[in-house]
């Protein structure tokens, strides 16, 4: 779908990429990954809006606002994924595919980050292949956008 808008989100502590522990989420900063984003979706003749928060009713209050405005939505709730019910509803009531993305393999790490809440309102999920992940959701987002036309 040409021109359609994809809302990218990312949750907390996601802002210090680059910064601290390069072992598990690689040296690139959030303002490379946005690059990386705005990159691939122009590449694809989409439009995205990125963010990041580290307040989980910022993150619902965008999610909401995706309704009616984006067509697809990419979401790192980072720790939130672990926790928040209330991420995991507002999803669910959102009527437009959402994929969940991971920098790393959640479930190769401790087991509190094996299970996510906001799998279960994710049309799918990508982890462990660092800034790749969102490229590839978007790519997927892009050719759901198309056979949906
Ligand atoms: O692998 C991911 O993308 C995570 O969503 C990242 C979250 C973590 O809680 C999830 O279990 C998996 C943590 C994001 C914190 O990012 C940092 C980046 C650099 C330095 C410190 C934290």
């Amino acid at each position: 779908m040409a021109n359609a808008l994809i809302m990218v989100l990312n949750g907390p502590n996601l802002n210090l990429l680059g910064a601290r522990e390069p072992e598990v989420y690689g040296t690139g900063t959030l303002d490379d990954l946005e690059t990386l984003c705005a990159e691939t979706a122009e590449g694809l003749g989409i439009g995205i809006e990125f963010r990041q928060s580290n307040l989980e009713g910022e993150l619902i209050s965008w999610i909401h606002e995706a309704r009616g405005r984006a067509a697809g939505l990419v979401i790192n709730p980072a720790a939130y994924s672990h926790t928040s019910i209330a991420i995991m509803d507002a999803l669910a009531a959102l009527d437009i595919p959402v994929i969940e993305v991971h920098l790393s393999n959640i479930h190769k790490r401790e087991s509190f980050r094996h299970h996510s809440y906001v799998s279960g309102a994710a049309d799918g999920v990508i982890c462990g292949l660092g800034f790749a992940g969102y490229r590839l959701a978007l790519i997927a987002l892009s050719d759901i956008l198309e056979e949906d036309q």
